[in-house]
């Protein structure tokens, strides 16, 4: 029991941590002697120093005989910093209590067996659900070499973003943008496709009173370089990063001049229509991404849903009804039997002012 509320503790840090740590995981870390915190930690903005590291560091000789508790099983391989698990031996810590285990190749049991072998307990799985959602961006990055995304909508009863006209402007209320904008913060990128950057020249930073602002990564999906050069995302280009995928064969007087303003491109293989989107997430996986928030428009989310890539959906309806000669967050794929359509499981539902915020995974 006394486990679990000080692994809680570890977990609350760790995702703290979220949209600021990769390529690394946010791991939490605390460390408790005599019933008494006397350290913690998590993993620094760009991944190091680790969460172990930095709660050492706080316990300093309070570490000896203690029990450490982490998110993310103790790390094996020298990088910049010895590893992890010899810190914990070193330190004398006494008992160690994680969450899961790190599947990175480098680690991936590893990190427990040298604990073992000193002579340390070790204790696996407590909090391991919540430590699985925190670390599923890292994971999926491990594993599948992407990102995890997750698609952010805000829609009208019927699903509708804007009116026939386009008027979008405000579908749901503060509280429900307040928390989608917040959203930001938690991812390490926000994706968006070029119909949004033309429609609404947004500059999708993460901008909220009472909240530090996180460096988040504007990644935009652009098959034929679009995006207006004197638009607020490049003309913000050299202060906030901006990423474009598009489409092999752009205009490269194009892609110079985007160059340089500041802007990282990425190429990746035509699709049908548009661009080959696991393509485009398999590069700004290799390029560090492991959360990507896409927040429309129809296009995109279409094109997202129908090549399996939405991992999570964060869904807020606002109590308005707008028909459907409005302009719907999901364009048309082509969907024949009910069979085929994407289906979501639940995760939660909450009321957030007068909208509802439902968020779902994909199984
Ligand atoms: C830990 N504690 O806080 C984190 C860990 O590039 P490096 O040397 O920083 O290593 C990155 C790897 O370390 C990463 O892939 C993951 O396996 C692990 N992350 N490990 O013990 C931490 N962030
Ligand atoms: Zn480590």
């Amino acid at each position: 029991m006394d486990d679990l509320a000080h692994m809680r503790t570890a977990l609350a840090l760790a995702r703290r941590g979220l949209g600021e740590t990769a390529p690394n995981p946010t791991v939490g870390c605390v460390i408790v002697r005599g019933g008494r915190v006397v350290g913690r930690g998590r993993t620094a903005q760009g991944g190091r120093p680790h969460a172990e590291t930095e709660a050492l560091a706080a316990a300093g000789d309070a570490a000896r005989g203690a029990t450490a508790y982490v998110t993310l099983e103790p790390c094996a391989h020298h990088g910049r910093t010895p590893p992890c698990a010899d810190a914990l031996v070193a330190a004398g810590i006494a008992r160690v209590v994680v969450a899961m285990t790190d599947p990175d190749e480098r680690t991936n049991g590893a990190g427990l067996s040298r604990l073992r072998e000193a002579g340390l307990e070790v204790v696996e799985g407590i909090g391991g659900a919540e430590a699985a959602e925190i670390n599923a961006g890292f994971c999926k990055r491990i594993r599948e070499g992407r990102p995890l995304v997750t698609l952010k909508l805000a829609t009208s009863l019927d699903g509708q973003i804007a009116t026939r006209t386009g008027a979008s402007q405000w579908i749901t209320g503060a509280a429900a943008r307040q928390a989608a904008h917040a959203l930001r913060g938690t991812h390490d990128a926000v994706m968006v496709g070029v119909g949004t950057v033309l429609a609404d020249d947004p500059e999708l930073t993460c901008r909220l009173e009472g909240f530090r602002s996180t460096p988040v990564i504007r990644l935009i999906v652009d098959s034929h370089l679009r995006i207006p050069l004197d638009g607020r995302l490049v003309r913000g280009a050299a202060d906030h990063p901006l990423w474009i995928v598009h489409r092999d064969g752009a205009d490269p007087a194009r892609r110079a001049a985007l160059l340089d303003l500041g802007a990282r491109l990425f190429e990746v293989p035509a699709a049908p229509v548009g661009i080959d989107l696991a393509a485009a997430l398999a590069v700004v996986g290799a390029a560090g991404l492991t959360r990507v928030l896409a927040e429309g428009g129809g296009t995109l989310a279409a094109a997202l849903i129908r090549a399996d890539l939405v991992d999570r959906l964060e869904w807020f309806t606002a109590p308005v009804v707008i028909g459907d000669d409005g302009i719907g967050a999901v364009a048309g794929f082509g969907v024949e039997e009910l069979g085929r359509a994407a289906r979501f499981t639940r995760i939660d539902a909450s009321v957030c002012g007068g909208d509802i915020r439902t968020r779902y995974r994909r199984d």
